[in-house]
This record gives C-alpha cells, structure tokens and sequence, in this order.
C-alpha cells in the first residue's frame, strides 16, 4: 500500500532544508457546490467522488512557518496551543511527513479569519495554506497541482483551496492519489453571493472525517451518492458555463439534501441538523414559492450557506438580517 510519506518524498525529493527564514501563506476557504462525502483511501484523503466548489476569497487562513528545535511550536488565533491539544497533535502529525530529522522541529503561527462558529472547515484553508507556507519555506517551487495533492494528504476539502474562484477536484483512479487533485475552472460568476448563517456555534459532536466513514460503512444509502454526484456536475458545469445562478443553485441544494439523506439512512444513522437547520430550510423553501430565488446548501454541520444572486441580496438580507454575505468574484462592501 502507498504511503503519505511515499508521495511526500516523491513531490519534494527530500528538499527538506529552509532556503529561507520563515515561510507565509495565505488560502481561502471554499464551498462545495458537489461535496466530497467518502473516501476509497483514508490515508491519502482519496475520495469516492469528484467534488466543485467556490473559494471564499477574503475568509481564509494566514500561516506562517520557520523551524526550532525542542517541540513544536503551534500558536492558533493569537493562542498558543499545548502539545496535547487535538489541533496541535493533528498538525504535528502532518508535519512529520517534512522533517528532515526527527529532531527538526516547527513554528506554525496560523490565524483563520472565518467566522466564529459558521460551520466553515478551516482545515481546507488550513491545510492549503500550510502547504503554500511549508513550498515557501523550502522553495520547492511546486505546482498548484502538486500543491493541491500534498494538501489534500491533510484534509481531503484542502486539494480545492489553493484557488480562489469556482474549483474542480477530479478523484482520479491511481492507487497512488498522483491523479486526484484539484483543478480552477476558467469562468468566473461575478454576481454569485454566497449567504453565511450561524445557527449553533457548538463543536459538531461527530467529525466529517467519523461521518463520512459511518456513512460509507453503515448500510446506508451511500451506493446511490457516486451516480447522483455525477449527474450533478454533468449539469453543474455546464449551469456554470451559462452563468445560470439559479440552475447552480437548485443542484447545490438538490446535491447538499443528497448528501445528507445518505447520512440519515446510515445504521447507526448520523445528523448534523438541530431544529433550526430545518426551520431555515422551511423559510427558504416558502420564500422560494413566494418568487426568491435563493438555495441552500449544507456541509457536515446545522449551519446553512445560501446561494443567490446579487438581485436577490435586499430580500434575502430582509428574510435572514444576520446573513453574512461574501462576494466570491468581488469586492467586499462594508
Ligand atoms: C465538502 N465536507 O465537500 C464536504 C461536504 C463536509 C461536507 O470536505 O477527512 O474535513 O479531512 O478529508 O476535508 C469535510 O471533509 O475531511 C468536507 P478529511 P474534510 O466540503
């Protein structure tokens, strides 16, 4: 079996010395219009299916890193982290796969400027920029597609936020992961606004990672997710060609629901909603018969993310007023 460490060594051909003294990057979170839920490798993140996604462009992770002796040095938020804390040991292990030696220790200091609670996985942006930071340390000069693979060996949702903009990640079929990493599509939907609305702050209580492996593992409705996914992007790519907002929308909120029933119809079943996750989707559904054109999609907690267009923002800021809406292809109003 093909190990991370295998493919590590294979990308950086053991160019495991800084050429500089620290190393920075920054990487957008991303959205997944078709989500990644299953993977055919745990160790190397290799999903079941393709997945697209939109990066958030100004919500991301900013890292820095440089190399220290002793143990390593994580520092979250302004915070640094024990060595016990589950961040720091998941980071650790990851960075294992880039020492030199065993005693070559790292300073990690990372910020995520998602907001508190909105339910975005900031190990994609994490992992992207960890990558991006470690490629600046030791001048590597690998391509975004080589970047996107050793990304992806940290958090699967990771391979799609090396870009900003509308992304690709093709599953590929090697055994070795070499053909599944991400890749940006050309076009661009400047009036594509994406709607953040925290519903619970609270920890999820089971990870994606956990979900996706009961998922697969638990007699459920999985077998039907590879056939759907592929219809979605067989309509989703070319929606996005069109620039149809709306037809985009409907297969995000059609693909995101499918995800989820495959999660319900696990033994032992898993759901990430709470009461008002329905109640919000209840209230998009409504508005939608009332003539909004507004969807909704889901990842692997309550939250909801809402996909509509910039003619639909005054309503849609009417019928959610603690909306936080991104411009994925533009500037941010204050
Ligand atoms: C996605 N999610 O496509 C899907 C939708 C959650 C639901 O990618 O185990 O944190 O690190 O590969 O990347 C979350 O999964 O999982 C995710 P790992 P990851 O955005």
């Amino acid at each position: 079996m093909i190990r991370a460490q295998d493919i590590v060594t294979q990308l950086t051909s053991h160019q495991l010395t800084p050429n500089k003294s620290e190393g920075t990057a920054y990487a957008p979170v991303n959205i997944a219009l078709i989500k990644y839920w299953g993977k055919r490798n745990s160790e190397l993140n290799l999903p079941i299916t393709d997945s697209l996604s939109v990066g958030l462009r100004t919500l991301g992770t900013q890292t820095r890193i440089s190399i220290c002796a002793g143990q390593d040095q994580i520092t979250l938020n302004g915070l640094l982290l024990a060595t016990d804390h589950p961040f720091s040991q998941r980071t650790s292990r990851y960075l294992d796969l880039f020492r030199s030696s065993p005693a070559m220790r790292f300073v990690i200091d990372t910020k995520n400027d998602v907001p508190t609670g909105a339910g975005l996985a900031s190990s994609a942006s994490g992992y992207a920029a960890l990558v991006l930071a470690l490629n600046d340390l030791f001048g590597w000069q690998l391509d975004k597609s080589q970047l996107s693979v050793l990304a992806r060996i940290g958090s699967g949702s990771a391979s799609r936020s090396l870009w900003d903009g509308l992304v690709h990640w093709q599953a590929g079929t090697q055994s070795d992961g070499m053909d599944s990493y991400a890749v940006p599509l050309n076009q661009t939907l400047p009036d594509l606004r994406i709607g953040l609305l925290t519903l619970s702050a609270k920890a999820k209580p089971i990870s994606s990672r956990a979900g996706m492996k009961q998922t697969v593992e638990g007699l459920s409705l999985y077998p039907a997710w590879k056939p759907m996914v592929d219809a979605h992007l067989a309509q989703i790519i070319p929606a996005i060609e069109q620039g149809n907002i709306q037809e985009i929308g409907q297969i995000a909120e059609h693909n995101a629901l499918a995800m989820h029933a495959t999660m319900m119809s696990a033994f032992p079943a898993l759901c990430y909603w709470l009461p008002e996750t329905l109640a919000t989707l209840h209230t998009i559904w409504a508005a939608r018969e009332q003539g909004l054109p507004c969807w909704a999609t889901l990842d692997a907690g309550p939250n909801v993310k809402l996909i509509f267009d910039q003619a639909a923002q005054a309503d849609v800021e009417r019928l959610f007023p603690d909306v936080q809406i991104v411009r994925p292809f533009g500037i941010n109003l204050p």
